[in-house]
């Protein structure tokens, strides 16, 4: 079946779903998005999503063209319309059509695109054995060049760093941030198990404030697990006894590898097999949030 993306109120098939060469979406990264995820029919956290689309958006000016109601809506009626229970929808608010100069005001209306589609989940066993990352020499951009909070277009500095980890054999890139404290993974954030403790680091790292992470760390405080959101460094990954990343995308990975060393037993640990089946059962469940 064809698939319908969703622009500026309207479904249209595939090739006709098409945007300007002028778009400054296109033209310079200018704009924001989001990945939410659906399961049975039902998107998880969809208005934690919206809302950070929405403070995506005021941070680079961008005045949003519908309401959040209306996003909502598109989002619901985008995954009926392909028939999708299961899948993944990338929401995308461009700056709109402008001239070949950087200035944002010369951009008429901005766009607004859905597409939804079915995910292709990491390797099952992946998720069983736990994968392999290593640190980039790629720095997150610090907050004061441009905010990992904003989920812009511009990915550049994630792109780099995933080059980096692929070019060593890894499909996911730790980033440090601009002090050399641990930040996150292109597309993942991070936590470590030490002591029986959850650590992960704080949103002032200079890391995107990720849904998947807060829900782990709602679960894991549920379970009495004692959960830190601090300054983390290299070396409290390396003496960690487990260590998983979190996404929409990946939900709850282990990681037992890191610069080709070996974390904990070299297997998922007991607590990130935990989190990871708990989180499973959340995002399944109905009215999850
Ligand atoms: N850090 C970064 C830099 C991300 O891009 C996360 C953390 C996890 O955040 P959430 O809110 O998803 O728990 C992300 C999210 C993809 C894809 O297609 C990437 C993300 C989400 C969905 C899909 O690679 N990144």
């Amino acid at each position: 079946m064809t698939r319908q993306i969703y622009i500026n109120g309207q479904l249209v098939p595939r090739e006709k779903a098409v945007i300007s060469v002028f778009d400054h979406g296109l033209l310079y990264g200018d704009g924001v998005f989001e990945g939410l995820r659906s399961y049975g029919g039902q998107v998880f956290r969809l208005q934690a999503h919206v809302d950070r689309l929405w403070e995506s958006a005021q941070a680079i000016c961008l005045e949003m063209p519908l309401t959040q109601q209306e996003m909502c809506e598109a989002i619901r009626s985008t995954l009926r319309g392909n028939s999708i229970e299961d899948g993944y929808i990338r929401a995308i608010v461009t700056r709109g059509v402008g001239t070949l100069g950087l200035d944002p005001n010369k951009c008429s209306q901005p766009q607004v695109i859905i597409i939804a589609d079915t995910i292709e989940l990491y390797p099952r066993e992946l998720y069983e054995q736990g994968l392999e990352i290593v640190t980039t020499s790629v720095t997150r951009s610090p907050p004061t060049a441009l905010n990992p909070r904003i989920k812009s277009l511009n990915y550049l500095n994630n792109i780099l760093a995933k080059i980096e980890g692929l070019r060593s054999g890894c499909i996911e890139a730790l980033m440090l941030n601009h002090k050399g404290e641990l930040a996150e993974c292109t597309g993942d954030n991070i936590f470590l198990v030490q002591r029986g403790k959850l650590l992960t680091p704080p949103l002032d790292a200079g890391i995107l404030d990720g849904i998947t992470r807060q829900a782990v760390i709602e679960l894991a405080r549920g379970c009495k697990i004692e959960v830190l959101e601090m300054a983390l460094t290299q070396h409290d990954v390396y003496i960690a006894q487990e260590c998983f990343l979190t996404g929409t995308a990946a939900e709850v990975v282990p990681v037992v590898k890191v610069d080709s060393r070996v974390i904990g037993t070299g297997k998922p640990g007991p607590v990130t097999v935990d989190l990871k089946d708990r989180f499973h059962r959340l995002a399944r469940k109905r009215n999850s949030g």
